[in-house]
């Protein structure tokens, strides 16, 4: 992606924050702090949430997304609210001209979400899809080691939240989260960035209904052939179904096996057990801030490139073809 030069010449940026969140709280921190920045304005979803976040970091406050994202004053968009906004928010920054941050998913409809790459190449500003699972311990472990594994067939990847009771939140609502491979779509897109191209996927999905478009608890498996025949299995729940939560993730190659527990990891080969030792999850939302603005300011390539994160949600909606029609569905790679 190329240097936006009008952002280049400028010694700072007016940011904006469409959210008031633990995303959204990280963001204003760190662009607090950083010289290159400043904070200009939030909005949020309830007043009172706003009000406070405005205190907190002493930023002025605007009542609806629309007036942030055409305000003259801004020239980046941070959207870290609900996901099924995040499309027609990010789609309005773009066509005022904004720069634009969006916390993944990019948007729950992939022809939107296709269309919205199209539109920032076309107003010649960036779009950064955030995805700090990539910048996270475990995958840079999981990188580091790879090549030791030899061939790799297999992997696990199950990610279940224990909850009780089931919180009301946006989190557990069918239209505000969405499909929850898509919502949650580093599930997928951790393989898809090692791994490369998916040829076939069967996903089942399974909810436990209250009221209100709300679910006390969820269970989504899929199933990724990928081209190169790796086998993939993708298990993600929450809910008060579950009686523990757990967080584990495997590869099995022909020279050795990676397993994660948490933060517990461990190479296995034929010479024994090695434990990997992984950081706290913690700081990585200021790493992508960062990372932003030494792009925007150094022209240093970012982490992550937007058409990463649209493969993987193309992915993800083939998972939820698959678990409404009942059947396997193979991806068409361009
Ligand atoms: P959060 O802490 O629950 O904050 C959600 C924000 O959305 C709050 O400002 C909330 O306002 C607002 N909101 C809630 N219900 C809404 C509704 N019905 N309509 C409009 N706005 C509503 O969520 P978060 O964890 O910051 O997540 C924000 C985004 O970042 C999501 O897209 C998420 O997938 C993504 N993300 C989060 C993480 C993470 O570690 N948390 C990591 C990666 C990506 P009120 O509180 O006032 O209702
Ligand atoms: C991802 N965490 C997410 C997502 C949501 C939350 C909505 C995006 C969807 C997904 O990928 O599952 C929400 N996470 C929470 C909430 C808590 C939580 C409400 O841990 C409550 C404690 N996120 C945090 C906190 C940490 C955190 C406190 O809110 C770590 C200390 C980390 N969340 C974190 C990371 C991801 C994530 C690193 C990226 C997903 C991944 O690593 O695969």
């Amino acid at each position: 992606m190329s240097l936006t030069p009008q952002i280049s010449q400028l010694s700072t940026i007016q940011v904006g924050i469409v959210g008031t969140g633990y995303a959204a709280k990280r963001r204003a921190e760190t662009f607090l702090k950083d010289q290159r920045s400043h904070l200009e304005l939030v909005t949020g979803h309830t007043a009172e949430n706003i009000a406070s976040f405005c205190q907190s970091y002493g930023v002025s406050a605007c009542d609806t997304w629309e007036k942030l994202v055409t305000a003259k004053n801004i020239d980046l968009v941070v959207i870290c609210t609900i996901n099924q906004e995040h499309g027609k928010i990010a789609k309005l920054a773009l066509e005022m001209g904004k720069n634009v941050i969006i916390e993944y998913p990019l948007s729950l409809d992939i022809v939107e979400a296709s269309n919205l790459l199209c539109l920032a190449k076309k107003q010649g500003k960036l779009l950064h899809i955030e995805h700090i699972e990539i910048l996270g311990g475990m995958h840079q472990a999981v990188r580091q080691y790879l090549p030791q594994l030899g061939h790799v067939f297999y992997g696990r990847y199950t990610t279940i939240s224990a909850k009780h009771p089931t919180p009301r939140h946006w989190t557990y609502h069918h239209q505000q989260f969405g499909f929850p491979l898509k919502a949650a779509l580093p599930r997928i897109h951790r393989f898809t960035d090692l791994f490369g191209e998916v040829k076939t996927v069967t996903c089942h999905t399974r909810y436990w209904d209250t009221q209100d478009g709300y679910y006390h608890a969820c269970l989504c498996d899929a199933q990724l052939q990928f081209q190169n025949e790796l086998i993939i299995d993708v298990m993600y729940g929450k809910g008060d179904i579950f009686v523990k939560s757990d967080r584990t993730f495997e590869l099995y190659g022909d020279q050795g096996k990676m397993i994660f527990e948490g933060i517990d990891g461990k190479l296995i080969t034929p010479e024994g057990a090695k434990p990997i030792e992984l950081e706290s999850r913690r700081g990585l939302f200021a790493q992508d801030t960062t990372k932003v603005l030494d792009y925007l300011f150094a022209g240093k390539p970012l982490y992550i490139e937007p058409d990463s994160s649209l493969y993987a949600l193309q992915v993800a909606d083939a998972a939820y073809q698959s678990s409404q029609l009942g059947k396997t569905v193979t991806i068409v790679n361009g």
